[in-house]
């Protein structure tokens, strides 16, 4: 897990700047503005000043740097559009903040004065309102009812006291429908001021949001006016084989925030722990009322904290359990052709296409391994990511929790897929083979079912 070159620079200035004086004429201009470019996770930005607290680590995301003046903590947004890789191999035109599709993370302290500069870079005008937080009305950021539009090329300030700790989301409220739909939201952390058992310190914080894009196969802007058939289901606009492992030492404790900005709900599942809901957008959880899950369904515009002690060491899947969203894109009218015999069709479409496949008579799981077959140039595979036992044949909203014994504290870097102890794996059975199956039986005894009832059906109907 690296970051470019050029992203930490910008944020060890962020840092320097945060920590040192500055002088009065910087301070009356607008904070440095910070960009990144980089999809790789940027490792956590440990505040160099003000209370401590253990910063978020944002998935192939980063953490907007900040400066202090006069007890102010201000921070610049520039709203513009951006390409954003979200697959090796794939890159979309979005739009989005300091030149990533979702923006920087904010991460303040509860009681911060906080004041962000909104420069909007975009061909139309926007707005940002600050999701979930407690705020003067008129710094709500709704375009026509708290304020007006932020036109191309103006910066607007947007000032408020973080009055509570927990996890917000900020987005647009202008032109909402197109302007979500390429790209544009971020995340919000408050650090409690003072430890707190209802969001208790943890070793590893790790946040990203859900979020879809319809971009059709060999093209790259996203189609805005899709209602529900996205065809890219993905975390921090990335998707799987290009979402970032969760790296945990074992026995450490890690919180999940997850924020939900796409059009549909997102049961997020993981393997192999159980996981309590220590939050929401409304608040810390209270811990008598928390219970276990291995599945959080986390609806539209909702977020959610989940924490989850990390003591398995293995390779854990973390996914959205709707089986359409650990797909990339795909059209979603392919017949089911389990069963059916093509060879004769396929002769037959060959002669007028060649190189027509046929697809799906066993399966799609076969796709994963010709996954670069189906879409023009720069559209990403359907399903893919290499393991160490084959392909994962997984897509958009999966990713691994990867929990290793000596993962040093701290480290967020891959530490490689995890090696099974001898004998602790799922292998083939070598014993005494089983019956030879009979699909003609079986096909035979469903027949004779179907025959069976037919007489019953029909002597129901004489009868009436
Ligand atoms: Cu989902």
């Amino acid at each position: 897990m690296t970051s470019s070159r050029r992203g930490f620079l910008l944020r060890s200035a962020g840092v320097t700047l945060a920590a040192t004086a500055v002088s009065r004429a910087a301070l009356a201009g607008l904070p440095e503005l910070a960009s990144h470019d980089s999809p790789d996770t940027a490792p956590p930005l440990v505040p160099g000043s003000g209370p401590h607290y253990n910063p978020v680590v944002t998935l192939n995301g980063w953490t907007l740097p900040w400066r202090m003046n006069g007890g102010v903590k201000e921070f610049h947004l520039v709203a513009e559009p951006v390409l954003r890789e979200m697959a090796p191999g794939f890159t979309a035109r979005l739009w989005g903040y300091n030149g990533q599709s979702p923006g920087p993370t904010i991460e303040v302290v509860e009681g911060d004065r906080v004041r962000l500069f909104v420069t909007n870079r975009l061909p139309e005008h926007t707005s940002v309102h600050w999701h979930g937080q407690r705020l003067p009305n008129g710094m709500d950021g709704v375009t026509g009812l708290t304020q007006p539009a932020i036109a191309p090329g103006k910066t607007f300030v947007y000032e408020f006291v973080a009055r509570r700790a927990g996890t917000f989301m900020y987005h647009p409220h202008a032109d909402e429908m197109v302007q979500m739909a390429m790209g544009m939201m971020g995340f919000w952390v408050t650090h409690p001021r003072a430890p707190s058992p209802a969001i208790a310190a943890v070793d590893r914080d790790y946040v990203f949001l859900l979020n879809a894009y319809d971009v059709t196969p060999g093209a790259s802007v996203p189609k805005t006016s899709t209602m529900t058939d996205f065809n890219l289901w993905s975390w921090n606009s990335r998707i799987f084989p290009g979402i970032a492992p969760l790296v945990a030492r074992q026995h450490e404790r890690v919180r999940l925030r997850v924020g939900n900005l796409s059009m549909t709900n997102h049961p997020i599942h993981l393997h192999g722990h159980e996981m309590h809901v220590t939050g929401t957008d409304g608040g810390p959880t209270p811990p008598a009322s928390r219970w276990p899950e291995v599945t959080v369904d986390i609806a539209v515009g909702q977020m959610r904290q989940m924490e989850f002690v990390a003591d398995a060491e293995g390779d854990w899947s973390l996914h959205c359990h709707k089986a359409h969203h650990t797909m990339n894109a795909m059209g979603h009218d392919v017949p089911n052709m389990i069963g059916v015999d093509q060879k004769d069709v396929v002769d037959h479409i060959r002669a007028l296409v060649p190189g027509y496949m046929a697809m799906g008579a066993n399966g799609m799981g076969d796709m994963a391994d010709m996954a670069m077959m189906p879409g023009p140039p720069g559209t990403a595979p359907m399903m893919g990511g290499d393991g160490p036992y084959g392909s994962l044949e997984m897509g958009g909203m999966f990713s691994v929790v990867k929990v290793r014994r000596d993962q040093p504290a701290g480290d967020y870097r891959d530490p490689g897929w995890f090696e099974h102890p001898p004998g602790t794996t799922a292998h083939e059975w070598t014993g005494e083979p089983p019956p030879a199956a009979s699909h003609a039986a079986n096909n035979r005894a469903n027949d004779a079912t179907v025959q069976a009832k037919k007489p019953d059906m029909g002597g129901m109907r004489m009868e009436h």
